[in-house]
């Protein structure tokens, strides 16, 4: 699923990603890249054009984070915005206030509307409630027989109306059935063309009408590609749909379909079917699938927690403070490490952040169990020791020791390297000019 989609937008946003500092000319030029993968990918036009408009917006006009690169943030800006294109928030299904809830599907021959039926019965089933299935494609007697064998799979109940039978009748009679069975939910499957017609419409908005669906979901194939897209505004404009079901996104559909259908239609796709199998049918979360097209969820993640747990205000002053006095202490260390350790698991943090990977910390070192101890000696130290280092002879070193309750060789250690981080500082201060966020060291052992 997204798998092209995915790799180029990769590749258009690489660039990006790989640089230190972005220009205003630098962003348009790879977001340009970004739209002609979207074109290729088939996501309509106007979708495309509306989503790099709010993309360049944001991203020309957002507070720059210190802690990632810019880059690494207009990969998150990217991120967000397909996920507001897939729709907003995780899409439910509505349940009717009184008697059973009917969920109606509609849509061309051959897209999975039946195969999704029974999907749903089974997820819904699943989680707690007891659907029925109506068959009421009457047109096939295979179409009836393949939701008997279906239902019969997943053990549901199915009622069926005759083959050759009045499918308005037949599924006023299941919503019947289902309110004497007590089954909270009634999914009807109906029958399909190869294209849109007035007759079609016409039986499903009859059906439609007799019974009163909570929903109306749109069963489309993503393989159709743009056709998906224009099928959906068709049968919206005759039925007024509630969501799409949007099948075969197992199958190498560019993706345009998913991406443009919301932003045309502006319904959201509630469920997308990922194979034939019964377990093959996903929400349709709008953030998972964003994250599933842009494979970058490290990056994506950095950013949010830096967005979350780094203060701005904080930042600064220690950063004023440290380059302004040309000293970096104990004390800075100390809340530069705080802050870093409320943004999550260091291991991954290290590895995202420009140039700590050049510092070579193994792994091991990211324990944070390592920053409570250095924690635990740096506040064993009184406030003028924590400014001057250089004051920490043997004797105050070993009553650091016994009042942190580590032994004296990692008071030295942690000393040793919080030397390497001035030199450290210092080289950076050089480099940056004033610029970026100090890392601390790791408190290696
Ligand atoms: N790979 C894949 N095949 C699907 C999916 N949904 C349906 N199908 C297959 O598509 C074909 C048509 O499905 P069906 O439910 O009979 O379509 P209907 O004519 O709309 O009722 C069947 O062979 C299904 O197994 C899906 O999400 N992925
Ligand atoms: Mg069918």
């Amino acid at each position: 699923m997204f798998d092209e989609l995915s790799r180029k937008l990769d590749g258009a946003l690489k660039k990006l990603r790989q640089r230190g500092v972005l220009t205003e000319p630098m962003i348009k030029e790879g977001l340009r890249e970004v739209r002609r993968v979207l074109l290729e990918a088939d996501v309509n036009f106007q979708v495309t054009r509306d989503f790099l408009a709010r993309v360049q917006e944001r991203a020309l006009g957002e507070a720059v984070l210190k802690a990632v690169s810019p880059g690494q943030q207009i990969v998150k800006i990217v991120h967000d915005e397909l996920a507001r294109l897939l729709g907003e928030g995780r899409p439910t299904l509505a349940t009717a206030a009184e008697g059973p809830t009917v969920i109606l599907l509609v849509g061309l021959q051959g897209s999975g509307k039946t195969t999704s039926a029974a999907k749903l019965a089974w997820r819904l089933g699943r989680e707690g409630t007891t659907p029925m299935l109506a068959a009421c494609d009457l047109q096939r007697p295979a179409a009836i027989e393949q939701l008997r064998t279906l239902g019969a799979q997943i053990g549901a109940p199915v009622v069926a109306g005759e083959f050759g039978g009045d499918p308005v009748a037949a599924a006023a009679a299941a919503v019947e059935k289902a309110r004497e069975g007590g089954h909270s939910v009634l999914i009807v499957d109906t029958a399909g063309r190869l294209q849109i017609d007035d007759g079609l419409m016409e039986e499903l908005g009859e059906i439609r009408d007799a019974v009163q669906p909570t929903e109306i979901l749109l069963v489309a194939d993503a393989m159709t590609g743009q056709e998906a897209v224009k099928i959906a505004q068709g049968f919206d404009e005759a039925l007024g749909i509630t969501g799409i079901v949007m099948t075969k996104m197992d199958g190498d559909a560019r993706g345009g379909a998913a991406l443009s259908i919301r932003g045309v239609t502006g319904r959201p796709i509630k469920f997308i079917g990922v194979g034939e199998g019964m377990d093959d049918l996903d929400t349709a979360d709008p953030e998972r699938l964003a994250g599933r097209i842009l494979q970058m969820g490290d990056v994506i993640g950095l950013v949010e927690r830096a967005q979350v747990a780094f203060d701005q205000g904080e930042q600064e002053k220690l950063q004023e403070q440290v380059l302004g006095r040309g000293r970096f202490t104990l004390e800075d260390f100390l809340v530069a490490m705080r802050q870093v350790q409320k943004m999550g698991p260091l291991d991954q943090l290290m590895k995202l952040i420009p140039g700590a990977a050049r510092m070579k910390i193994p792994a091991g070192n990211l324990d944070p169990k390592r920053f409570k101890h250095v924690e635990a000696i740096i506040l064993s130290m009184t406030p003028l020791e924590r400014r001057k280092p250089e004051l920490l002879d043997r004797s105050r070193r070993a009553r650091i020791a016994k009042g942190s309750g580590r032994p004296v060789s990692e008071v030295n250690r942690l000393m040793k390297q919080f030397k390497e981080m001035q030199k450290f500082m210092k080289q950076m201060k050089g480099m940056m000019g004033g610029g970026g966020m100090p890392m601390p060291p790791s408190p290696s052992h």
